[in-house]
């Protein structure tokens, strides 16, 4: 019998659900949290922001290098959106600040077949995300949370949010944006995490076995 700890992690999170007293804005097979868990693989980078840069590169006309202070001069939002972990954390009305992905967008040339994005993160983070679920109205390159900036562990200086995707596709610590013609698998993308990650749909896995070491998995700390 196969029982390995991948297996044993697949059976915990396809538990059946609880009555959901949210309606449909928890989404199936997620517990609310009032807290604000941190869940990330690696070290919490530190920075020297005169050498901090975000490259846009890939599909584009031209590669562009951002300075922190240039993407600051962008046009400045407020979001306040829900968020979802595929660990079955959600979180509502978490409010954020930044600049809109399409207000970077309009700085950027970006070439026709461009379909796909890889989101880069340090340190060696990548999540896909299709290009048109960027252009949502609710996509933001954060720096403020509940009306203070990042906190490092939260991602300073740069975060990504994508609220209606599982929150793995957020990446924290973001350093540019690769535009691709197909899609590619990301870091938990490879890993057996699925290709879109649609909370609503409960879009955890695509399938393969996971390889993630279940204490990697499980491990929380909070704010
Ligand atoms: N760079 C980077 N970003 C990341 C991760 C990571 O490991 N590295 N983990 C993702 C996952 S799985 C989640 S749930 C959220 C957690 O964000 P939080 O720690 O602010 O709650 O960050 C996402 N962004
Ligand atoms: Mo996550």
């Amino acid at each position: 019998m196969v029982n390995t700890k991948a297996e044993r992690l697949k059976q915990m999170t396809s538990l059946p659900q609880n009555d959901h007293p949210y309606g449909d804005r928890l989404p199936p097979g997620q517990v609310l949290t009032e807290r604000f868990p941190i869940l990330h693989e690696g070290s919490v980078p530190e920075y020297n922001m005169t050498a901090w840069s975000f490259r846009v590169f890939g599909e584009v006309e031209e590669e562009k290098l951002f300075t922190f202070d240039e993407l600051m001069q962008l046009p400045k939002s407020k979001l306040v959106c829900d968020i979802h972990c595929v660990t079955r954390w959600s979180k509502f009305d978490t409010e954020w600040e930044g600049v809109r992905f399409k207000d970077l967008l309009a700085k950027l040339r970006i070439k026709p077949g461009a379909a796909h994005v890889m989101v880069h993160a340090d340190h060696d983070y990548q999540t896909n995300v299709p290009l048109e679920d960027l252009l949502r109205d609710d996509i933001m390159l954060a720096t403020h949370y509940n009306g203070k900036p990042l906190t490092p562990k939260h991602g300073w200086p740069l975060r990504l949010i994508v609220p209606h995707l599982y929150f793995w596709k957020s990446a924290k610590w973001i350093r540019g944006l690769e535009f691709m013609a197909g899609d590619k698998p990301g870091f938990w993308e490879s890993n057996g995490f699925h290709m879109y990650g649609d909370a609503s749909k409960e879009q955890r896995f695509s399938g393969e076995p996971l390889d993630i070491p279940e204490d990697e998995w499980v491990k929380k700390e909070f704010d």
